[in-house]
């Protein structure tokens, strides 16, 4: 037992240089573990006189005292260093911004787009979308546009060569003959908004030979005018954000609405500067009407049950007066510049509780 004071400081020396928990483990084992070498020590005391023992006894525990305490000690030491480590190793620098700043800008006719959707879509419309190549049924003739009609000429539509039966497919020139579509395969209450690309022969400042439109449709069995002034009053006053903003509806004509109306909305013009809301001026943006009986009985609907309203619109148009475009042939140019200045920041998207 003469070594005791040796083995005693020779244990406590490797504990202090242990480098981690598994080496501090293993030396717990060698000195304290069933083989250890202080337990091999207590296990010899049997041969010991009484006195011997009682001394030696009191020795040996108090080193296994020391001992214990030492390791206790050096293990809370290496837990918090392991633990240090990984906080700074794992470290996450929340001050860092959840997603990098978006480079991209979204056009403002896709915007304009959006803004539709979710003005519509909170009064219950649907989207509802088409072939643009299209049969010259579905664009002209169910809509009664007959034969001879000036928008069926050849300056005003696209027409595809022609058929071997001699039949012309044609770019539709709006988007009415989605509805015609949708009346065909469903069936009535119908409430849906068709927005998307149409094209016509025309090209200036104010026309391009593609652009888009959205039209709407209703059909019930008890839809009247008083819905579509309704409807497209709710529509104006939430796309131009002017609560009171006054709306006319002019008698109007066209083939596929009877009665039709075009609606102007309340402007002003102070110092050269078009300002839209309650105002001595109007603005014409869109047209409108009852369904025409004949266009319901073409899509199989008895136009003596249902009865149904309709509008169009230019999406290029209500942008360029919502947000000041002078020329529409911006909208194409894909200039980047224009479009990081003019365009609109992703995910702020238009809804009726956030705004447009
Ligand atoms: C069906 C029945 C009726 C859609 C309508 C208008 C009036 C209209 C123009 C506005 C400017 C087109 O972009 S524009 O040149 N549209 O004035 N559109 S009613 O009426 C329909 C459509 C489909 C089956």
């Amino acid at each position: 037992m003469e070594n005791l004071e040796e083995l005693q400081e020779s244990l406590l020396n490797r504990v202090a240089t242990a480098g981690d928990l598994e080496a501090l483990e293993s030396l717990r084992v060698q000195a304290l573990g069933k083989k250890g070498e202080v337990t091999q020590r207590l296990k010899t005391l049997g041969s010991l006189t009484p006195d011997e023992r009682k001394e030696a006894g009191q020795r040996l525990n108090r080193v296994k005292e020391v001992l214990t305490e030492a390791l206790d000690a050096r293990r809370a030491d290496l837990e918090e260093r392991a633990l240090e480590s990984r906080l700074v190793n794992e470290a996450v620098d929340v001050t860092l911004p959840a997603r990098p700043a978006e480079v991209g800008r979204i056009h403002p006719i896709s915007q304009t787009f959006e803004e539709l959707v979710a003005i519509f879509g909170e009064m219950g419309f649907s989207v509802a979308e088409g072939p643009h190549i299209e049969e010259d049924y579905y664009n002209f003739t169910a809509l009664n546009i007959h034969e001879a009609h000036p928008a069926r000429q050849e300056m005003d539509t696209f027409y595809m060569r022609p058929a071997a039966d001699g039949s012309r497919k044609v770019l539709r020139t709006h988007t009415s003959p989605v509805q015609i579509r949708t009346m065909l395969s469903e069936k009535p209450p119908i409430r849906i908004i068709v927005p998307g690309r149409t094209f016509r022969a025309d090209h200036d400042a104010t026309h391009s030979p593609m652009f888009h439109q959205v039209e709407g449709l209703v059909i019930d069995k008890k839809s009247h005018m008083g819905h579509l002034k309704g409807t497209l009053t709710a529509f104006c006053r939430a796309f131009f954000g002017v609560d009171d903003l006054p709306l006319r509806f002019r008698p109007s004509y066209f083939p596929f609405t009877e009665p039709s109306a075009e609606v102007d909305i309340g402007c002003s013009r102070e110092g050269g500067e078009l300002k839209i809301g309650p105002g001595k001026d109007w603005l014409e943006i869109l047209g409108s009407g009852m369904v025409h009986p004949k266009v319901l009985a073409n899509c199989g609907i008895d136009p003596n049950e249902y009865q149904g309203f309709a509008f169009g619109m230019g999406i290029e148009r209500i942008a360029m007066l919502k947000y000041g475009f002078p020329d529409l042939r911006i909208f194409y140019e894909t200039d980047l510049r224009w479009m990081k200045h003019y365009g609109f920041v992703p995910l702020e998207i238009p809804s009726m509780v956030r705004g447009m």
